[in-house]
């Protein structure tokens, strides 16, 4: 199976941002994951809509947009507004997730949901309809460089006996390292977010890095 692969682009080199969008850009990547954090729904704060605008200018490939924040409802339009074609919203962050994820359809955009760690297949199953793509977090999010939570697997497998009924993606995020991608891309997983566990940092260009990985 074909796998998506997605470079969190909070891990790319911001001393030159368009430089590395269009590296990345050559290297056959799928989509550009872009990491926006409040520091109140994460201990963290990244990428701003301003990062937004200059990746957009430098691509048409598929950029998304993984909102950490509080009450994601009135800003998912901000994003929307600058051209990005996926936005994920967590659940446990958002009072009415369905009427969001709605609102983002309806603006044309595919919609999403990541889910934390503490997060059980039980208490999202109604939101399921409503997602073109299931972004399940095997690290608490915040923070690249983190180590895989492997209980999560179970999780993923269950999310993994939905996804023809519901007809969403299932995507990984946190510690995607070549090991967990070939692991996981059998398991019928459709995408990888990329960060420091597999692309950057790496010594090695981009364009070679997801050549290898397009093999797993
Ligand atoms: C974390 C964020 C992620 C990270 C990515 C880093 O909250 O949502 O997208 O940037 O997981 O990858 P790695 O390989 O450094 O864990
Ligand atoms: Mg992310």
């Amino acid at each position: 199976m074909e796998k998506l692969l997605c470079p969190s682009i909070m891990c790319a080199n911001f001393d030159n941002l368009a430089r590395e969008i269009k590296s990345l850009n050559d290297a056959d990547i799928d989509i550009f994951h872009c990491d926006i954090m409040d520091g109140t729904f994460v201990p963290n704060i990244t990428m701003g809509t301003k990062d937004i605008q200059t990746i957009r200018k430098y691509t048409d490939k598929l950029i998304d947009c993984h909102l950490m924040i509080e009450n994601p409802s009135n800003k998912v339009d901000w994003f929307i507004d600058l051209g990005v074609n996926i936005i994920y919203i967590h659940p446990e962050s958002e009072r009415y997730t369905i009427r969001t994820l709605q609102h983002i359809r309806n603006r044309g955009v595919l919609s999403g949901i990541a889910i934390n760690p503490d997060t059980s297949v039980s208490t999202i199953e109604e939101i399921l309809p409503f997602c073109d793509y299931v972004m399940v977090m095997t690290v608490n999010p915040g923070f690249a460089g983190q180590q895989f939570i492997e209980p999560i697997k179970k999780k993923i497998n269950k999310l993994v006996s939905l996804k023809e009924k519901f007809g969403y993606k299932i995507m990984i995020d946190g510690a995607c390292s070549p090991t967990v991608i070939e692991e996981l891309s059998k398991s019928k997983c459709d995408g990888f977010i990329l960060g420091t566990s597999a692309l950057f940092n790496k010594g090695v260009d981009y364009t070679t890095l997801i050549k290898d990985l397009r093999k797993l």
